[in-house]
């Protein structure tokens, strides 16, 4: 397999979960800052010039989230076999790509990248992340994981922005189930392997 990533935290999920099943995978570095997602041959693999992109042989996948479902189909890791729980797992998925990642990610925008301020979007965005980091904290009352007992694919999904949270702005002091979660994740040998692979953190 063929991981087209860059240091995001999109590519850091794929990692992690590639790491955690022990497959074996070549790393192919985009850097998205030069602008290599929009050449032609970049194109060709993901038309959307975004990473992260998993190609199987032939098959190639794009969206973190999707990868990672594809990932735990083909090998059976992280995916609950009751059709309760897997419906759950699939709507975390969806949150996750639509209300977590969005917000985080235009709070780093807003507070780190863009040339003008903007005070307003930046509230707002950290209103409603403040809101998700309530909501994961309720959701992992006397439960281990988003899931229950075991670690799964959300977990993976939902981490990533979480490990930068301080670097954001935003606090976890007052939500202690998701703060013992993320030391939890931090402290997987896989984790650890994952969030060395750029050589930051
Ligand atoms: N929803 C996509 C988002 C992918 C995405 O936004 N990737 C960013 C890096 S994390 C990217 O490639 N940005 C380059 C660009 O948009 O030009 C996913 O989950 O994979």
């Amino acid at each position: 397999m063929k991981l087209y990533g860059f240091d995001t935290i999109n590519t850091l999920k794929v990692l992690m979960l590639l790491i955690e099943t022990g497959a074996d995978f070549e790393f192919i570095p985009v850097d998205i800052r030069a602008g290599e997602q929009h050449k032609p041959e970049f194109l060709a693999i993901n038309p959307a010039g975004k990473v992260p992109v998993l190609c199987d042989g032939k098959q190639s996948q794009t969206e973190s989230n999707a990868i990672l479902l594809s990932i735990a189909q083909k090998t059976g890791w992280g995916l609950p076999k009751d059709p309760k729980e897997y419906s759950h797992l699939i709507s975390w998925l969806f949150y996750q790509a639509s209300t977590q990642g969005p917000h985080f990610g235009q709070i780093e925008y807003w507070s780190k990248f863009a040339e003008t301020t903007n005070p307003e979007a930046l509230a707002q965005h950290r209103s409603i992340a403040n809101r998700t980091i309530r909501h994961l904290d309720d959701q992992l009352i006397a439960k281990q994981y988003i899931c229950g007992k075991n670690y799964t694919i959300v977990d993976i999904a939902l981490f990533p922005w979480l490990h930068v949270h301080d670097q954001l702005g935003l606090s976890i002091k007052d939500t202690d189930n998701l703060a013992s979660w993320l030391e939890r994740i931090r402290s997987r040998p896989a984790s650890m392997e994952a969030l060395a692979f750029f050589g930051s953190n």
